[in-house]
């Protein structure tokens, strides 16, 4: 496939300014008129009108009535420049649901008929300029069988419907919005819905709807609340209310992401809808939360206004991110909740983005080039793209921001533009700002690839009772930029004395009143900050909430890192702390004997901190949590996945051993008694009573004793709640308890047909901590299982991502049998899914950073690919970048 540039933008040439599509659908067969009405670009020269078509069978083209000649051409439909400057253009084609198994356009899941046009699904519907700066208003006529497809959806409202002859029926369907036809969506299903009607401020009435499977309907109503909090929230925090009459979701089995924010009718992967206490965990819970959040965000940030090319993804996805983050933490109450909820969210930007960064595939959060658009989204531009977002905010204040949003809303609603659109609206807003002054600066944020390495030296002079902080940054080079610029980095900090008490922070030269809190911005390669009147010597806490998404190499010792884990103001840092007294000790590990020696001091610490009464248990879960491996490997360098295994399980037994009584006494206080609710407090006890009842299994089990696994597989039977019964399972398979297995058992026969709790039993086997092979084995053995199947992307991924993503010690193997695996699976899944198989191919990004011998399999396996001739642009694009 060709290489796409972004400075080879041209304005389109023609533009639809109406759509009139009648589907006849059938699974089989389904038959495509289109009507549409096209001007021509005056201002540009003549060009033939060329339309975008994708496995398309082409029956008919008529311009203003009359039949013309026409051509293919690299996959477009050519045709001659009509002589009018506007025109109706009508086309009529046939496409094939049933064998769409790329899930991309229309296709058949189940017994229904869903499509997905984002980015370029709907050139696989029918020709059309699928390009997101062509809008037009749609009018779509849907007829089928009535039996088969009771339900016919598609944007925006609902003007007609009837009876045909042959048990059809017809629905008829207007969207007022012009839209990217990567926002077209229908549905032609045997569903039931859940629905509700809600008036918002102004005194509008919306009909809310969720369409799913029978069976479901009890599973959707945290999806609808979740919708109906949205609504609330987006009005309340950015005065943005909801601008449609009726606002659907559909659920589906089978889809290649997490939900679709097709304008009015979202389509959604059902593990982002469907919840009960009895199939959904607490993660699930919040995980419905966010997409349903993130999805009807995206209304106005992508919808209203939407992206001029696929280059400015991240103007929708990394702001629409930064929306649902700020939703999320808005809705879970307590300061300490919201604390909790940026560590997840920093954990999985460390996880996946940093990860990309640093390898083959690293790209800018607005790409300078790609090969196919559906590789790229990725975690730089959803999450490196709400951090880059996160810090206009923290640079203008709440209130700036809002003002920036408003203005933005001002200039482009009903528009396709950029990132630098964006940007200019926030800086405009606030002229006085650091973010104003420094925006071409800032920008780079946008253009350079990498994650900035940042170095901080503190030195406190008692003579002179100053601390002078000393920043400098650099980023190392990446495929395609060796040369890197200063980046501007806002650094959120304090300075926290020996005995724990805040410092206040006053600038040398500075007057005013000082705080105990400040941004320090850096702006250049190297910058000093004087700070007067600090009378002790200080331990500096940097960063503090993550205020830009950089490594942090501060120097700090254990013991300044104990001061920082005990009394750091910043629930953030303390984590943070927690998390790097851990890293220390693991490095020490994978350097030296390959066990982790921990000392009593650090685990003096540990209890104190597992025993605090004030802390959040939520917070304690996380704090008393190692680093993911994926994230341990890129601090710990070269990646040895085995030894960084070796040593994390060295550090949970003897945590697990030293701590035994605390943890028994923890999981006992932790039992929730109420009924079950899926929120803050709640959760955050069941997560800490999970994570003891994990640590006494394995001591158990390294000892012989029988209590606790017994408990464990007690609760596997008995628990009231997902949370609870994955909790216990995976305790015991993890801790390769002889327990497992009947365990396992259970709760596949208490799953029954619920096929998301099927795919937590895969997953479980998938991610359990590897021990001599047996994982690998397991999940050699699941891919035969009956229950198992690549069509489905859920239950694929819960065994294909679960290893090669999430597992690196089960996947990296001294024999390279997981590399041999992870190619056999990319080329099969290919020939089916290349945006599946895309997914799993990118596991070997960071090849280059491995230890032999893995390095050189790996190689050998990446090479297997790239050497078949069938593979599709996608995966194409991902093994050539890996090899370059
Ligand atoms: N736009 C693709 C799915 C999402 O980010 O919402
Ligand atoms: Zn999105």
């Amino acid at each position: 496939a060709p290489l796409i540039r972004r400075e080879d933008y041209t304005a389109p040439a023609y533009t639809i300014r109406q759509a009139e599509l009648t589907f006849d659908l059938d699974a089989a067969k389904t038959i495509v008129a289109s009507k549409l009405s096209v001007q021509r670009d005056t201002a540009q020269d003549k060009q033939p009108l060329r339309l975008h078509g994708e496995d398309l069978n082409l029956l008919r083209v008529l311009v203003d009535g009359q039949s013309v000649a026409f051509r293919h051409e690299d996959g477009l439909l050519v045709l001659e420049a009509p002589e009018a400057d506007s025109f109706t253009l009508e086309i009529r084609n046939t496409i094939a649901p049933e064998k769409n198994t790329q899930l991309s356009g229309l296709y058949a899941s189940g017994s229904g008929l869903f499509t997905q046009c984002e980015a370029e699904g709907f050139r696989r519907i029918t020709y059309f300029l699928d390009r997101p700066d062509v809008m037009a208003t749609f009018t779509v006529t849907l007829r089928a069988d009535k039996a088969k497809y009771p339900v016919l959806l598609s944007n925006g409202n609902l003007v007609g419907q009837g009876e045909l002859d042959g048990g059809r029926h017809f629905a008829v369907w207007n969207d007022p919005f012009p839209k990217p036809s990567y926002l077209f969506a229908l549905v032609a299903a045997d569903l039931v819905r859940r629905e509700q009607r809600v008036t918002s401020r102004s005194g509008q009435e919306h009909l809310l709807q969720i369409y799913v499977k029978r069976g479901d309907l009890e599973k959707t109503e945290h999806a609808m609340n979740s919708l109906i909090a949205s609504i609330i929230w987006d009005e309340h925090r950015f005065g943005l209310p909801l601008d449609l009459e009726r606002f659907m979701i559909v659920a589906v089995d089978d889809f290649n992401m997490g939900a679709m924010e097709n304008k009015g009718l979202n389509i959604f992967n059902t593990k982002f809808v469907l919840a009960s206490p009895a199939t959904a965990t607490d993660d699930d819970f919040d995980g419905i939360e966010s997409v349903v959040g993130h999805e009807y965000f995206h209304n106005w940030t992508g919808n209203r206004i939407t992206c001029r090319d696929w280059f400015q993804l991240s103007l929708k996805e990394g702001l629409t991110v930064f929306r649902d983050q700020e939703f999320s933490m808005d809705m879970s109450g307590s300061a300490s909740a919201r604390a909790v909820r940026r560590i997840a969210d920093v954990s999985s930007l460390r996880e996946r983005q940093f990860t990309e960064d640093a390898g083959a595939m690293a790209h800018p959060v607005r790409p300078d080039a790609y090969q196919a658009i559906d590789n790229f989204y990725t975690p730089t531009i959803y999450e490196k793209g709400a951090e880059v977002v996160r810090m206009m905010h923290t640079l203008v204040g709440r209130a700036g921001f809002a003002a920036g949003m408003k203005l933005y809303f001002q200039r482009h609603d009903g528009q396709a533009v950029t990132c630098d659109d964006f940007a200019q609206a926030i800086a405009d807003a606030n002229p006085d700002s650091t973010l104003a002054q420094q925006l071409p600066l800032f920008k780079r944020w946008y253009s350079q690839a990498g994650t900035p390495r940042l170095q901080a030296r503190g030195q406190w002079d008692a003579d002179n009772a100053t601390y002078t902080l000393t920043l400098s940054q650099h980023t190392p080079a990446t495929p395609g930029q060796s040369a890197k610029q200063p980046q501007l980095l806002p650094v959120r900090m304090g300075l926290v004395g020996r005995d724990g008490q805040p410092v206040a922070l006053q600038l040398q030269g500075e007057a005013g009143a000082a705080g105990t809190e400040r941004v320090l911005v850096l702006t250049e390669a190297e910058q000093r900050f004087v700070f007067t009147g600090v009378t002790q010597d200080v331990v500096p806490s940097l960063l503090r909430g993550f205020s830009a998404p950089v490594l942090l190499d501060d120097g700090l010792g254990d013991a300044e890192l104990l001061v920082l884990l005990a009394h750091d103001a910043d629930a953030f840092n303390r984590w943070e702390a927690s998390q790097r007294l851990a890293v220390h000790r693991l490095r020490a590990a994978v350097q030296g004997s390959g066990a982790v020696q921990l000392d009593e001091a650090y685990l003096g610490a540990l209890r104190a901190l597992l025993l605090d009464p004030v802390l959040d248990p939520s917070f304690k879960a996380r704090a008393l949590q190692l680093p993911v491996e994926t994230y341990l490997a890129e601090l710990i360098t070269p990646v040895d996945p085995q030894r960084i295994h070796a040593a994390c399980e060295s550090w949970l037994d003897q945590v697990a051993a030293c701590l035994q009584a605390d943890w028994a006494a923890t999981f006992d206080a932790m039992q929730v008694r109420e009924g079950y609710r899926p929120d803050a407090t709640q959760s955050g006890q069941r997560a800490l009573a999970n994570l003891a009842l994990a640590m006494l299994v394995r001591h158990a089990v390294a000892t012989g004793d029988a209590v606790w696994p017994g408990r464990a597989f007690q609760r596997v039977k008995d628990a009231t709640n997902m949370t609870d019964r994955l909790g216990a399972l995976e305790a015991l398979v993890n801790a390769h308890a002889p327990l497992a297995q009947p365990a396992l058992e259970r709760f596949l026969a208490l799953a029954g047909t619920e096929a998301l709790v099927v795919d937590k039993w895969f997953q479980v086997q998938a991610r359990a901590a590897e021990k001599d092979g047996r994982v690998f084995a397991r999940v050699r053995q699941l891919l035969q299982h009956p229950q198992f199947t690549l069509s489905n992307p859920n239950r694929a991924r819960s065994v294909l991502s679960s290893l090669v993503m999430f597992n690196p010690a089960a996947f990296h193997r001294s024999d390279a049998a997981g590399y041999v695996l992870w190619a056999d699976m990319v080329i099969a899944l290919d020939a089916a899914n290349p945006q599946l198989a895309s997914r799993i191919a990118r596991a070997l990004d960071r090849w280059t950073a491995l230890a032999e011998p893995y390095r050189s399999a790996a190689r050998e396996a990446i090479a297997r690919v790239a050497a078949s001739t069938r593979l599709s642009g996608d995966v194409r694009e991902i093994v050539t970048r890996a090899l370059d």
